[in-house]
């Protein structure tokens, strides 16, 4: 990999926008935290809500378009999700964070008190945020961080979708320390209507547990040597179902430690239900399934389709979303079975051999006015379950079926297109050590979070391409962006913030300009193909991505590893530039300090 510049820029060398006198190096603004039980543990307990997993039948479903107000405040708070007390970062106290409901046409206000010690941002995961770019959420890309001790607030209109949606921090990896929830997003034109394709609904959060904090995990990264002797990202230290992991409490010293229960999912028998599955991992592509009951997939991430009816595992790569109806026709009143989320081992480094790589939940049938059972399922994986692949991949690679309900085809014409390239590489610090980044197009990204990338160009100016690969996609049409991984052994997830896509193509190996051009577009997929908002393009391969450039901004394009996030996996699609100058942005957005 070409040594495109030295990681430890000077801080000064942009005035800033948004404050004066702040390093801009991310990981030198702010202190390192270890999460291993500290004198300075802050008292304060997270809490589990388990109100969150349940969404009430009573919420009205509506297209007469309403203002919700939520008033979160961020905090340091001592939390144990998988039994081993560590410092967290909380909204409101919860972990996972509060659940944010509304129906498509609602403005959404979210009042944000930072009573953290280190800024924040709070990203609204698949939102295209059509004209409010500035409440995107990304400190150096659409806002400045949120001051510690400073309140800010998001407001947005979910004006043209619907569908299972998530929350989380966009400031270095902070989600991976408790910054993340679920939003939820109804509408009278969702093809899948309660009381009709099912019954009940609940929302089901996958994620993975580190006992560090993150920042901590970034600047050892950030190492020749890594974190804990490895500059891959971290095997997580547990895996999480609705905010609860069973750590082994006998391999750590910590006399703390606690064996938690399995997350317990009660349903009724004789009902169906919608599971909204999440998948809020910093490192982790997961296999979904529930013992003896099939899934019948009918969303991914925010688009409803027509998918494989009696799936029995699911792939679900990291930030991705997919709704699943259940019918409880399987047992009867007091039966239980396994929820298990199987970690995807294939593209995670130095997993012990011993390592339990599947998170349980329990799913009881609780008849209405029975006490719930105690006992722990006896039920079995599906016979034909694969948790050991040699890569992880997309559900669209299986070769089932996932067409949009609500069809809409991309227009062929395209009027502008370019490539992206990601690959793992290295780039030498001051003492001449190599240290490892993830590349775009040769450019790991640094993020100069006082300098966001929309205020420059709102203000007229350009971006600065050594410092962030972007394209520039200046009027409205198609515009495709092939995609290519180029790591030989490791799977990604890549997320578009501003913009739901078509998945027009796929392929393996390296997709030049050159060769993208002379393709056979006939090949392509243009006829409802499917849409969504994040794909795992798996090791060596690539995948074609079109969108329509009538959402002025610049926008994110970025892999959803945490770890690979903070390490330069960033780049930015232009559009419009010149729209952008347009913009209202509002004063408290800018004159944030
Ligand atoms: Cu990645």
């Amino acid at each position: 990999m070409l040594l495109r510049r030295s990681y430890l820029n000077t801080a000064l060398a942009f005035a800033s926008l948004c404050a004066f006198n702040f390093p801009t190096n991310i990981h030198a603004a702010v202190p390192i935290h270890r999460g291993t039980p500290s004198r300075s543990a802050p008292a304060t307990k997270v809490t589990n809500n388990r109100a969150i997993y349940t969404l009430s039948s009573t919420f009205v479903i509506t297209d007469v378009p309403v203002t919700r107000t939520f008033d979160w405040t961020l905090s340091l708070a001592t939390g144990a999700p998988d039994g081993v007390e560590r410092e967290m970062m909380v909204v409101n106290g919860q972990f996972p964070g509060p659940l944010i409901e509304a129906n498509q046409g609602d403005t959404i206000i979210v009042n944000v008190q930072n009573d953290m010690t280190t800024g924040a941002g709070i990203h609204w995961h698949g939102i295209t945020q059509k004209g409010t770019d500035w409440a995107d959420g990304v400190p150096g890309v659409s806002q400045c961080p949120i001051p510690a001790g400073s309140t800010f607030t998001y407001k947005f209109t979910v004006a043209d979708q619907f569908g299972t949606f998530w929350w989380h921090s966009h400031m270095g990896n902070t989600m991976a320390d408790g910054l993340l929830g679920p939003l939820i997003i109804h509408s009278p034109s969702d093809p899948n209507v309660r009381g009709r394709d099912y019954e009940s609904e609940r929302i089901m959060i996958l994620g993975d547990w580190m006992h560090d904090m993150s920042d901590a995990i970034i600047a050892d990264l950030l190492t020749v040597n890594g974190y804990h002797n490895s500059v891959a990202a971290p095997v997580p230290d547990a895996l999480l179902i609705n905010g609860v992991g069973v750590y082994n409490c006998s391999s750590v010293t910590d006399t703390s430690c606690t064996t938690q229960s399995l997350p317990e999912i009660d349903v009724v028998p004789n009902s169906s239900y919608r599971i909204r599955i999440i998948n809020t991992s910093s490192h982790v592509h997961y296999k979904f399934s529930i013992d003896s009951h099939p899934l019948n997939i009918t969303a991914a991430d925010d688009t409803a389709i027509s998918g494989p009816k009696a799936l029995h595992q699911l792939p679900i790569g990291i930030s991705q979303r997919y709704d699943a109806i259940i019918k409880t026709t399987v047992g009867t009143d007091g039966s239980a079975y396994y929820v298990r989320a199987a970690m995807c081992a294939a593209s995670i480094a130095n997993v012990p051999s011993t390592y339990d790589i599947t998170a349980l939940a329990v799913l009881r049938y609780v008849a209405t006015g029975s006490e719930a059972t105690t006992t722990l399922p006896s039920s079995t994986d599906w016979s034909d379950s694969v948790n050991n692949d040699i890569t992880c991949y997309d559900l669209d690679t299986t070769g089932v079926s996932m067409t949009p309900l609500i069809a809409s085809n991309p227009p062929t014409t395209v009027v502008a297109s370019t490539v992206m390239t990601s690959v793992i590489g290295f780039i030498t610090n001051s003492a001449l050590e190599p240290i490892a980044h993830f590349f775009w197009n040769s450019v790991t990204w640094t993020n100069y979070i006082y300098k966001p990338m929309l205020f420059t160009l709102k203000n007229g100016g350009s971006l600065n391409s050594s410092i962030i690969t972007h394209a520039i996609f200046p009027s409205t049409g198609a515009a495709d962006i092939i995609i290519n991984n180029h790591d030989g052994v490791i799977d990604h997830p890549y997320h578009l913030h501003g913009n739901a896509f078509y998945l027009v193509s796929r392929g393996s190996g390296l997709l030049t300009a050159t060769e993208y051009a002379a393709l056979d577009t006939s090949s392509f997929n243009t006829t409802n193909p499917l849409r969504r908002d994040t794909l795992t393009i798996s090791r060596n391969s690539y995948a074609i991505i079109r969108i329509i450039t009538d959402n002025p901004g610049v926008w994110p394009l970025h892999c959803h590893i945490g770890w690979h996030l903070a390490v330069g996996k960033l780049a930015a699609i232009v559009v419009q530039p010149a729209a952008i100058q347009d913009l209202s942005i509002p004063a408290a957005a800018t004159a944030v300090s």
